[in-house]
């Protein structure tokens, strides 16, 4: 009976404990909207620093759809404003895109946008 009971005492425990880290870690994911009021345009370059970025973190990209695209690209696509085979792209104009940990890089293949700024480079630890 007291075994029983006691095992009862560690289970409840452990789920309190489960809970609170899950909370935690649902509490410590943040939402960043890319470029502020100004949403996702030209020159953005600027736009992460000083930011404290985490993976799991949520970016929200707001453009008119058909005026601008999300393109997550590598390190030389973000240098050489160029697109890798298989890039995902994202134009719905209200883009949510999870963080990963590391880099993490985005472009707007329209023609010269990315060339004017239109790329954001992000560490997310
Ligand atoms: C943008 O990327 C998509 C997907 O890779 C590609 O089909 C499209 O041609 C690219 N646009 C430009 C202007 O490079
Ligand atoms: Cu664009």
């Amino acid at each position: 009976m007291a075994k029983t009971r006691g095992s009862a005492v560690v289970a409840t425990a452990l789920m309190m404990c489960l809970v609170v880290l899950f909370h935690c870690k649902v509490a410590e994911a943040a939402t960043y909207t890319v470029g502020d009021a100004s949403g996702w345009t030209f020159n953005m370059v600027d736009w992460p620093k000083g930011k404290n970025f985490k993976a799991g973190d949520i970016l929200v990209f707001n453009y008119t759809p058909g005026t601008h695209n999300v393109v997550v690209v590598d390190e030389s696509g973000y240098n050489g404003c160029t697109t890798p085979s298989g890039a995902k792209v994202y134009q719905t104009g209200k883009d949510q895109i999870k963080l990963v940990k590391g880099q993490n890089y985005f472009i707007c293949n329209f023609t010269g946008h990315c060339e004017s700024g239109m790329k954001i480079a992000i560490t997310a630890t």
